[in-house]
């Protein structure tokens, strides 16, 4: 980077921090995508002029609320409930909601942010936002879990639509979170449209909604190694999470082939060194998804495994990587362990789980590494998908929304090669991401005016 472009990310940077003071994982992600479109940005002065990227990291509204609800202990419980509507320049606002304890305007805000670009890339016109609250659905009894989505809609309701945002699941919002949430959507406004996505299958939601994060991670993963020659086949994979994108990813990268060893949740990770097969693998969503226990229990039910309390499962040997649980879980000293280990491929399911320190070591080895705003794109792809299909109200087969989600993954792999080849031929899909995503949305931005 010259020195001029090395200015004026430092006083953007600055700027930034200073205007959005303790905002860490925002500064984070923020930093990551000045770094890689300065260089554009200094070629094109009108995008300077235009302020841009000044006006990117601005969202255009956050909405922050009290949810009240009652426990049952007939306790008064209050939650903060956030919506961070980013950016509508290619579409109207689409992102996740998560619930979980760790939820600030910070992460909310990060998350927004990465959504933004993640949208641009999908080829769907979907503009960035992300919502939720610091509650946390671990250990409350489904009529808490409803009672507090209840309440939580009965304010976000009116910030919301079909043709305005469209909110979705992420962390601690699954199937039973989007039914609640949309039940009582409907019941205010009194209309049944597509205005959550992830909904059941019988009430418009997509087929291969659920699959559609760890099946596409999956799919731009055999991307990436077809760069190599390789293929899943055969290959050792270390997942982290055990929820929705993990479980998934799992899946379709054992069908593929591989041998997944892990799997883990916030309290640790289980190693099967025989590797997961479709037997584990349904006991793991029986688990997961119904029972809602925890990881460790597996290992109890299959003694070929050990678990291991409080660690993360990067020490394992593995040919691929595939963090799926949350930002942040890959610090310097797992990224090395990695590498030394002999991972060659480090696909993100998760959002923004790598740190700035542990991408820097990805790259300098030179090994394929993919930012979770291109490979776990496929997730909020087919939430576009499903928009589709509720606004022609029609329902596609799996197979149909599956060559979509093949094609979309394909073409976001295509776009990080365009964007991200240096000259020594080394793929960086961070730089090739960023840019991809944001030329779209700059320009969208540069054709609507000064809003
Ligand atoms: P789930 O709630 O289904 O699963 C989350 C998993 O990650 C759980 O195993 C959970 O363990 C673990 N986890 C959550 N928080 C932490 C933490 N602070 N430390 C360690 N482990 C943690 O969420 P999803 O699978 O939907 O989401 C996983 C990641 O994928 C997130 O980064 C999300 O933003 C991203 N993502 C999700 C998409 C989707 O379609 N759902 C789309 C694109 C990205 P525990 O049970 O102990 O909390
Ligand atoms: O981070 C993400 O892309 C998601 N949680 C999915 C969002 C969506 O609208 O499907």
């Amino acid at each position: 980077m010259d020195k001029q472009t090395r200015q004026y990310v430092d006083k953007f940077m600055a700027e930034l921090i200073r205007k959005n003071p303790g905002e860490k994982e925002f500064h984070q992600a923020v930093s990551e995508v000045v770094e890689s479109v300065a260089p554009y940005i200094m070629k094109y002065p009108y995008l300077r002029e235009q302020k841009v990227l000044e006006r990117m990291v601005e969202p255009e509204r956050v909405i922050m609320f009290r949810v009240p609800w009652v426990d049952d202990q007939g306790e008064v419980q209050i939650n903060r409930g956030f919506r961070v509507q980013m950016n509508s320049a290619i579409g109207p606002y689409k992102g996740g909601i998560r619930f979980h304890a760790s939820v600030t305007l910070s992460i909310m805000k990060f998350l927004a942010f990465e959504q933004t670009f993640k949208n641009s890339l999908t080829t769907l016109p979907m503009g960035g936002a992300k919502g939720g609250s610091d509650f946390s659905p671990r250990g409350k009894s489904d009529a808490e879990v409803m009672r507090f989505c209840q309440s939580f809609m009965s304010e976000l309701f009116r910030h919301i639509g079909a043709d305005t945002d469209v909110p979705a699941g992420d962390i601690g919002v699954g199937g039973r979170e989007v039914g609640y949430l949309f039940g009582q959507y409907k019941r205010l406004r009194d209309e049944f449209t597509g205005t959550l996505t992830g909904k059941g299958q019988y009430w418009g939601g997509s087929r291969l909604r659920p699959e559609a994060t760890g099946y596409g991670a999956c799919y731009f993963a055999q991307e990436m190694l077809a760069t190599r020659g390789k293929s899943f086949e055969g290959q050792t994979v270390c997942i982290s999470g055990a929820g929705n994108v993990a479980q998934y990813a799992a899946q379709k990268a054992m069908r593929l082939g591989a041998k997944v060893v892990t799997l883990s949740d916030s309290d640790g990770f289980m190693y099967d060194p025989e590797g997961l097969t479709e037997e584990k693998l349904n006991f793991v969503f029986e688990l997961k998804n119904i029972r809602r226990g925890r990881i460790s229990e597996y290992v109890k039910r299959f003694p070929s495994a050990q678990y291991f309390a409080s660690e993360r499962p990067w020490r394992i040997k593995c040919d691929i990587a595939m963090p799926c649980a949350t930002q942040n879980e890959i610090e310097k000293d797992d990224a090395e362990r990695l590498v030394n280990n002999g991972c060659y491929c480090v696909t993100e399911g998760a959002n923004m789980p790598s740190t700035p320190e542990a991408i820097a070591i990805f790259q300098n080895a030179k090994i394929l590494y993919s930012p979770g705003k291109a490979s776990n794109a496929g997730g909020v792809a087919t939430s576009g998908l499903e928009m589709t299909q509720n606004s022609i109200r029609q329902s596609w087969t799996s197979e149909e929304v599956d060559a979509h989600l093949h094609r979309i993954m394909s073409d976001i792999h295509a776009a990080c090669i365009k964007y991200g080849t240096e000259e020594d031929g080394y793929i960086n899909y961070v730089k090739g991401a960023n840019i991809a995503g944001f030329i779209k949305v700059a320009n969208a931005m540069v054709e609507q005016g000064i809003v």
